[in-house]
Parts: structure tokens; C-alpha cells; sequence
């Protein structure tokens, strides 16, 4: 049975616009992928970093969540994903932000993400993709970090080339 799940994409070392959009092509294996807006948003965490670039894909898929996660954490590694330090710069990362409408908390997984409605680098992506999301009973576009976002669109969905 097919499962609505969104996955947040992230990096700030190396050619981080191709490195997502290879990680985004690694998803469309798993599923039918949809990508947002492509965004550049300043570090959470250490300043001393680059700023990131951002998005999420919506991922349609047959994978239960832990199955998902061992190909997300997959991709990560054959980016040659390189993570300097805790809250620091990092090649990739692709976090298992929302599994249909299940909540899912064991050693490798929490979902809904912890931290997902304070971070605007995952929220404003995701309304791109569901304008009425609903995630632990909040509509995401009555947050008030909706209003006054840190980050700037760098290219409109079509940037992945899904
Ligand atoms: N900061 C931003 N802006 N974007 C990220 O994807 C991101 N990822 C992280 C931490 C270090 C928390 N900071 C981030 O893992």
C-alpha cells in the first residue's frame, strides 16, 4: 500500500544544487517524487558555516518507514556525504520529515520529525507542496515563522528536473 511521506533535503558543502538534484533522481527509484521550490537559507546551529541550500520532496512509496530510512541513509553515504560536526556543515542530508499520518518513535526514528515546526527551511518547502498541510494537529501556514522566513527562493520546482 502506497504512503504520502515528505523527505527534507539539505547541504552546504560541495556543489550542493547537484548534489540534490542527484539525491532527488535517487528518491524517483523508490516511488513518485514531487519536488518544491529550491531555497538558500542561513545556517541553524554554528554561523561559521555556509549557508544551505533547501528543499523537500514529496514521496510517494510502497517502503515501510525503517526500509525507507535505509535507503535514505544510503544516498546520504553515496553522496560521500562528509558531516565536520554536531549542527554543522554536512554533504547531504535527507531527514524522513512526515510518513503518511503515522507517529513513529524508536532508536533510529522519530516522525514527525523533531524540531520540523521551528525550522523554516522544512516548512515553507513543504506548504509549496500541500498549501493545507496539518502536521500534529497545526496547519503549518498559521505558524507565524511562515510570515517572516530567513530563507530566499533560488528557483521555482522545476529545478530538480522531475
Ligand atoms: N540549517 C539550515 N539552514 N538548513 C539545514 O538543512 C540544516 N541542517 C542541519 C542543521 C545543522 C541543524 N542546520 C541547518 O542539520
Amino acid at each position: 500500500m502506497s504512503t504520502v511521506t515528505y523527505i527534507g533535503l539539505g547541504s552546504n558543502l560541495g556543489d550542493s544544487r547537484q548534489i540534490l538534484i542527484e539525491a532527488v533522481q535517487k528518491l524517483a527509484t523508490l516511488g513518485a517524487v514531487k519536488t518544491s521550490k529550491l531555497y538558500q537559507s542561513p545556517p541553524m546551529g554554528p554561523q561559521d558555516q555556509p549557508n544551505y541550500l533547501n528543499a523537500v520532496a514529496e514521496l510517494v512509496t510502497d517502503l515501510a518507514p525503517l526500509a525507507l530510512l535505509d535507503q535514505l541513509q544510503r544516498f546520504e553515504q553515496e553522496s560521500g556525504r562528509v558531516r565536520l560536526r554536531r549542527w554543522g556543515e554536512r554533504t547531504l542530508d535527507l531527514d524522513l520529515l512526515v510518513y503518511g499520518q503515522q507517529q513513529i518513535q524508536n532508536e533510529r526514528l522519530t516522525v514527525p520529525h523533531v524540531g520540523l515546526l521551528e525550522r523554516d527551511f522544512v516548512v515553507i518547502p513543504l506548504l509549496d507542496l500541500d498549501a493545507n498541510i496539518e502536521i500534529k494537529a497545526q496547519q503549518l501556514k498559521d505558524l507565524p515563522l511562515v510570515q517572516h522566513p530567513t530563507l530566499s527562493v533560488l528557483d521555482d520546482e522545476s529545478w530538480s528536473n522531475i
